[in-house]
């Protein structure tokens, strides 16, 4: 598979099915060369440095005739895949983009294979391993919540504190060999506990982040789900009702809960923490109860900010309408990407029976009072925890799934390079199994990969990608 990473390689980057643009993208070494073979790129243009953009025709022969193309050239190495390339942006029809990739073939380039590109990009130490398995996440996300993994992933969330145990890793080892140099002399370059410490904080990191993997990859965590809204909404007795408990105290008097009060509960196999804040103000500061409501607010907003869902809670009596909710951006702002928003309308018993929370906006309305709308709204909850446990089957997971054993090596060589030294075995034996944790990690990360990796990675994606 790498033999061949010099080939310019041609593939349809867009959708076969109708569009007002499609892409037909290349890469290789001979890229100008196909380029200007099918007619174009002039000499002058391909002589260029610099990246580039013309408006050419493309000559497809009959019935065909020539169309307009959009032509966009990254002459040199500064480019995604590290390598020469190119973008042909066209009517995205499916014939035209077809004809135009065989003019491609015609040229001289090659039909790539699913992944190549992004391959390419990874050969090219544009990405490692897991920001490559992130783009196929990217590309196949459906809601927020896995392109928001993705995205983290492409950010190097996962890779980069992997590199940098490998790379702590790499200077232990390059003090235990040095001392293997000097053993004679008596000189030691690092002590047996500083190295025992270090070795074991690594391996506590490496144990760490496997959790974290396989939290993406098998059950789903908690979904934590915070109730807000204004004093009074119906928060804690909401949350009461929720879980079947009285761990919220309710009053009439706005302002009753202060603390975060949070209780877990079950419902359609998901496990959900409810969390019930203090209803949203702010006070003068002449009054008296001011900082402690300044500190209930801003705990309330802490949990905001790492909830997957938000209730947010208006009282049916009242004249407020969620419309400034209805966009998630703008309420969620720094809650979490993936949140989800659920309006509803509490005190329904104290409306019209015909009232169905309709004209505030509402995505549901219920009463604590009389239990009417509670189950819908834990069917939204089991319905949103669905949707996220299906969305995971993306990238990420592929990420977990390989890098499994790869960190439980990791971590086994770690642990076993730890007893050695404690057992003051011989510092060869130490750093024989430092160099085998070194490699397992690079596996993860892509410093250290063979055929096999690549072929797993880059096989799930699809052509021209
Ligand atoms: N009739 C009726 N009263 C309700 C309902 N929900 C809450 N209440 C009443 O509304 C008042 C306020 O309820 P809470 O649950 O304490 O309101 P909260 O949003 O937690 O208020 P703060 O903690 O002050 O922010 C209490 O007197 C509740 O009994 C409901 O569905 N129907
Ligand atoms: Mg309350």
């Amino acid at each position: 598979m790498t033999s061949e990473a010099d080939d310019t390689i041609a593939a349809i980057a867009s959708p076969m099915t109708p569009a007002p643009r499609g892409i037909v993208r290349l890469s290789g070494h001979d890229c100008i060369d196909v380029l200007c073979r099918m007619n174009v790129l002039d000499s002058n243009e391909a002589s260029g440095r610099r990246p580039f953009r013309s408006s050419k025709t493309l000559a497809l022969g009959d019935p065909l005739g020539a169309i307009e193309v959009d032509v966009m050239v990254w002459p040199t190495q500064r480019s995604y895949t590290g390598q020469p390339s190119a973008e042909l942006h066209l009517i995205g029809s499916a014939p035209l983009l077809q004809s135009s990739l065989d003019a491609a073939i015609h040229a001289g380039a090659r039909a790539a294979r699913p992944g190549e590109f992004t391959m390419r990009s990874f050969l090219a130490g544009r990405l490692d391993l897991t920001q490559a398995e992130a783009v196929l996440g990217v590309i196949e996300a459906e809601d927020r919540g896995t392109l928001d993994q993705a995205l983290s992933q492409l950010a190097g969330n996962l890779s980069r504190p992997l590199q940098a145990a490998r790379s702590t890793l790499l200077d232990l080892l390059a003090d235990v060999e040095a001392g293997l140099d000097f053993v004679d002399e008596d000189i030691e370059f690092i002590s047996d506990e500083v190295l025992m410490q270090r070795l074991d904080e690594l391996r506590s990191l490496l144990l760490q982040t496997r959790s974290q993997l396989s939290d993406r990859g098998g059950a789903s965590p908690t979904i934590r789900v915070v109730l807000r809204g204004l004093p009074n909404a119906g928060k804690s007795r909401l949350l009461n009702v929720l879980s079947r408990t009285e761990s919220a105290i309710v009053t009439d008097q706005a302002g009753t809960t202060r603390d975060l009060v949070t209780v877990e509960s079950s419902w359609g196999g998901h496990s959900f923490q409810l969390i019930d804040t203090a209803g949203l103000e702010t006070r003068e500061k002449s009054d008296p109860e001011a900082p402690i409501s300044q500190e209930a607010q801003l705990q309330a907003a802490e949990a905001a900010r790492g909830a997957d869902v938000h209730v947010w809670c208006i009282d049916a009596t009242g004249e407020d309408s969620f419309a400034s909710l209805k966009c998630p951006d703008a309420v969620l702002a720094d809650a979490k990407r993936s949140a989800e928003l659920i309006c509803v309308a509490t005190k329904r018993d104290l409306m019209p029976t015909e009232w169905n929370g309709d004209s505030m906006q509402a995505d549901l309305a219920l009463s604590s009072e009389s239990g009417a709308g509670v189950d819908a709204l834990i069917e939204r909850l089991v319905e949103f925890a669905e949707q996220r446990d299906a969305g995971e089957t993306g990238s990420v997971i592929g990420t977990a799934a390989r890098c499994q054993d790869s960190l439980a090596a990791a971590i086994e060589h770690l642990a076993q390079a730890i007893q050695w030294t404690e057992q003051m075995a011989g510092h060869e034996l130490v750093a024989a199994e430092m160099r085998l944790a070194v490699e397992a990690i690079g596996e993860v990360t892509g410093q250290v990969y063979t055929d096999d990796i690549l072929d797993r990675v880059f096989g799930r994606f699809c052509i021209g990608k």
